[in-house]
């Protein structure tokens, strides 16, 4: 009798062990930036700390990669999917797969557009605003020359993310409304870096030769904006002061340049959604429920700090300040 008991107490602890030992796949895009190698590293080490199976896979910047990915996921039987998406479009067959084997489907960073003409296909999205981060990024541009008395035109060249990505597609949206409302700032020369600093070097040295006067650099990623740097050095001009330069993500490698004054300001995108992920994750599993879409707060940081970067006055903030805080 008392063995039985035993072995029906071991059995119990057992049971319970699995089915706390949650599976959690994350299908992420690549590794492209600053910005990317933060997000994979908290990411996975939030579902890691959570003490959860991670099963992880790095696409490698091609969205069929990500397909197979997740198709993997499903035929694996995961608990729970973390998913980026590259582009936002061409995903509706394997997502409806994913929703076909009931495995919720938790969406960072990049949202994917779909044809189902509803949201109950994923549980809910964490990620940057980013046509309000553009957005804040032109109205910076604007006031900063504002600040310093030009009068004219402001020639701007856009180094732009991954062509159908939603931040390109998003910060494009964002800034090109201020460009918009004040037809004083032209944008001159306008291509895709692919987020990597390469690109955005070889497009600025590119850029450099096309256009004659350049006033200001918007990068839609730091990456973009440090490889273009290098570019407009060796053209003999000086990054920061002959050319103004606005990149967006607001990585530590971006706050290092614009203290070194090489760099004039940049627009935040938080890389941090591990903890999101383990918060809807135990929620889920107590059977909360989620609002869709959820963004971060986020700032402007620059030189020397307040200018004025929304409708509503509010400020950007001293890179220097803030270097200290910043983990990636
Ligand atoms: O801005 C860029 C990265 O999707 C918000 O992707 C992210 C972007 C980020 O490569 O640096």
């Amino acid at each position: 009798m008392k063995k039985i008991l035993v072995l029906i107490l071991a059995l119990t602890m057992m049971v319970g062990v699995a089915s706390a030992e949650l599976k959690v796949a994350f299908s992420q895009i690549g590794q492209e930036s600053d910005w990317r190698t933060a997000n994979t590293d908290d990411v996975k080490k939030a579902i890691v700390d959570a003490g959860w199976e991670l099963i992880y896979d790095d696409a490698q910047q091609k969205q069929e990669n990500q397909v197979k990915a997740l198709r993997n996921f499903i035929t694996q039987g995961v608990d729970y999917i973390v998913f980026t998406a590259i582009v936002t479009t061409g995903w509706d067959d394997v997502l409806a797969e994913v929703k076909e084997a009931e495995i919720p489907l938790i969406l960072i960073d990049r949202l994917p557009e779909t044809s189902f003409g509803n949201d109950d296909w994923y549980t809910c999205y964490f990620g940057g605003d980013f046509p309000f981060e553009g957005y804040k990024a032109g109205m910076w541009v604007k006031n900063y020359f504002e600040s310093i008395g030009h009068k004219g035109d402001i020639n701007i060249v856009r180094l732009s993310g991954t062509t159908g990505s939603d931040p390109q597609i998003g910060r494009t949206k964002g800034f090109d409304e201020v460009v918009a409302a004040n037809p004083n700032m032209k944008i001159v020369y306008d291509q895709t870096g692919n987020f990597t600093r390469a690109e955005g070097q070889a497009v600025m040295e590119a850029a450099l030769k096309a256009v004659p006067k350049i006033d200001v650099l918007w990068a839609e990623n730091d990456d973009m904006a440090l490889g273009a740097i290098e570019a407009i050095k060796a053209a003999g001009k000086v990054p920061g002061k002959d050319i103004i330069i606005i990149g967006c993500d607001a990585v530590k490698a971006a706050f290092e340049a614009i203290v070194a004054g090489e760099m004039n300001a940049t627009s935040e995108c938080t890389p941090l959604m591990g903890a999101r992920v383990v918060e809807v994750i135990k929620g889920l599993e107590a059977g909360q429920t989620f609002d869709k879409v959820v963004h971060p707060v986020e700032y402007v940081y620059d030189m020397n700090g307040g200018i004025v970067i929304d409708d509503d006055g509010n400020v950007s903030l001293k890179a220097a300040d803030h270097i200290n805080e910043r983990l990636y």
